[in-house]
C-alpha cells in the first residue's frame, strides 16, 4: 500500500497543474519547492528539509551558493552567448583554468552530461579509426551493465535497464556491455582489436550507489593501456568532491584518458558539462566536425570557474570524505531491521530497505519528507543518501536522528 501522508491543497495545486500541462516522465515525490539555501529547500508552505540528493549531485556545493550566484549575475549581465562562430572574453580563460584544474591538454565544453558522453564516444571512435588505426565503422566500446550514462538514443542503446530503452528503438551498434566490477570480462573483451574505448563510471550511481572492488579502476586502466584502449572515465556524478576526492578515481590514482565532467561543474544553477583529453586524442576533432549553440558560452565559463573554485576554497573534497564515514557510521550503528546494507563513498551513499511491503521505501522516503528531510527511492529498495557537500557534523546527526524516527513508519 502507498504512504497515506496527505499533502496541503496548496502544494497539490502545483502537481495538478504539472500534471496536466507537463509530461509523464518522472514520478517525483509529493513535495514543491521554492527555495534553496545549502543544504536546505523550502516547499511553497514555507516548510523547510534538509536536501540528501542535492539534485542528483547537481548541487555539490549547496544551493544558491552565494560565490556562484555572484558569478552568474555578474556575468549574466555582461554577455550570456556569442556561439562559437565569434570567439568571447571568458572562454580561454575557463579552457586554461579548468585544464590546469585536472592536468589535460584540452577541454571541449559542452552544456549537459549525456552531451559530454556523446562526444566523448565521437572522440574515442574518430581517435581509434585516426590514430589506432581501426577499420571504418568497425569501432567498439566497452561498457557495463546498469550502466547509466544519459537519455540520447545512442546512450540508451547501451543502457541494460529495460525502462530506458524498450520501445526507443532501432539501437545503435559499437558498444559491447560486461559486467561491472570484472576484470576477467574486461580482459576478455579486450580481445577484440576494434575496440577503441572502455567507458565506465567509477562508482555505478543509478544501479544503486554500487563501488566496485579496490584495485578495479587500476586493474581496468592497466588492461586498457595494454590492449591500445582509451580508458573513458563518466565522472559526472561521482566527480568534483562528491565521493571524498576531487574525481573518484583519484582513490586510486587513475587518470582516465577521456574525462567527462558535468553536474556540479555549475552548482545547479545552468547544464554546463565537460570532455577533457590530450591532444592526440582531442586534436583529432577538427573544426565543424563537433559542437553546440551553447556549449562554452560565457556565462557558464564564468559559473564553472565559480563552481570549480569554491570546491577547492572549502574544502569540500575533505568534508565529503569526514562526513560521508561519518554517516554510515552512524546510519550502521542504527542496526535497524529494516536497512540490509549501507553502502557508499564520501556523501554518495545509498541503504538498501528490507521489508516485506514493496513499497516501503517509498513509504520510509515520504515519512522522512513529513519529518524534514528530502531523499528519493530507486529500484524500488534503495535509497540515495547524497546531501551537499557544505553539510556540517551536526547537521549529519540531526540528519541520522530524522531517519531513525522515520524508520519507525515501517514498523
Ligand atoms: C534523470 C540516475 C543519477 C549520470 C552519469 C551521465 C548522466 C548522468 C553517471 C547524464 C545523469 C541523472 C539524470 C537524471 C537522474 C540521474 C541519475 F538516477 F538516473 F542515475 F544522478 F543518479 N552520466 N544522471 O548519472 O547527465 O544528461 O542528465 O546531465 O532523470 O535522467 P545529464
Amino acid at each position: 500500500m502507498h504512504s497515506t501522508i496527505a499533502v496541503s491543497a496548496n502544494t497539490q495545486s502545483f502537481i495538478d497543474r504539472e500534471e496536466q500541462f507537463g509530461a509523464h516522465n518522472y514520478h517525483p515525490l509529493p513535495v514543491v519547492l521554492k527555495r534553496g539555501e545549502g543544504v536546505f529547500m523550502w516547499d511553497v508552505d514555507d516548510k523547510c528539509y534538509y536536501d540528501f540528493l542535492s539534485g542528483y549531485s547537481a548541487v555539490n556545493q549547496g544551493h544558491c551558493h552565494p560565490k556562484i550566484v555572484k558569478a552568474l549575475i555578474e556575468q549574466a549581465q555582461q554577455l550570456t552567448l556569442t556561439s562559437r562562430a565569434f570567439h568571447n572574453n571568458l572562454l580561454g580563460e575557463y579552457e586554461e583554468y579548468i585544464t590546469r584544474y585536472f592536468g589535460y591538454d584540452k577541454v571541449l565544453p559542452m552544456n549537459t552530461g549525456v552531451e559530454a558522453v556523446e562526444t566523448a564516444i565521437k572522440l574515442a571512435r574518430r581517435w581509434g579509426y585516426t590514430v589506432k588505426g581501426i577499420e571504418e565503422n568497425k569501432a567498439m566500446i566497452i561498457v557495463c551493465a546498469h550502466n547509466f550514462h544519459g537519455r540520447t538514443s545512442t546512450v540508451i542503446s547501451f543502457s541494460t535497464d529495460p525502462s530506458s530503452y524498450t520501445k526507443f528503438g532501432p539501437y545503435m551498434p559499437g558498444f559491447k556491455v560486461i559486467p561491472y566490477n570484472d576484470l576477467e570480462a574486461l580482459q576478455e573483451a579486450l580481445e577484440d582489436k576494434n575496440v577503441c574505448g572502455f567507458l565506465v563510471e567509477p562508482i555505478q550511481g543509478e544501479a544503486g550507489v554500487v563501488v566496485p572492488d579496490e584495485g578495479y579502476l587500476t586493474t581496468a586502466k592497466q588492461y586498457c593501456e595494454a590492449a591500445n584502449v582509451l580508458f573513458i572515465g563518466d565522472e559526472i556524478q561521482t566527480g568534483l568532491c562528491r565521493t571524498g576526492k576531487m574525481l573518484a578515481c583519484d582513490h586510486e590514482n587513475v587518470r582516465p584518458d577521456i574525462l567527462i565532467l558535468g553536474k556540479a561543474l555549475s552548482g545547479g544553477t545552468i547544464p554546463v558539462s565537460a570532455v577533457l583529453a590530450d591532444d592526440e586524442i582531442m586534436m583529432t576533432i577538427k573544426p565543424g566536425e563537433h559542437g553546440s549553440t551553447y556549449g562554452g558560452n560565457p556565462l557558464a565559463c564564468a559559473v564553472a570557474m565559480a563552481s570549480l573554485q569554491v570546491l577547492k576554497d572549502e574544502n569540500m573534497a575533505e568534508n565529503a570524505e569526514r562526513l560521508g564515514k561519518l554517516l554510515r557510521d552512524e546510519l550502521k550503528a542504527l542496526n535497524s531491521p529494516y536497512i540490509s546494507l549501507v553502502r557508499g563513498k564520501g556523501l554518495l551513499n545509498a541503504i538498501v530497505i528490507k521489508h516485506s511491503n514493496p513499497e516501503a521505501a517509498w513509504d520510509l522516503c515520504m515519512e522522512m519528507k513529513e519529518n524534514g528531510l528530502l531523499a528519493k527511492p530507486t529500484h524500488g529498495d534503495k535509497i540515495r543518501l547524497a546531501p551537499p557537500l557544505v553539510i556540517t557534523e551536526e547537521q549529519i546527526h540531526e540528519c541520522v536522528s530524522i531517519i531513525e524516527k522515520s524508520l519507525k513508519v515501517l514498523g
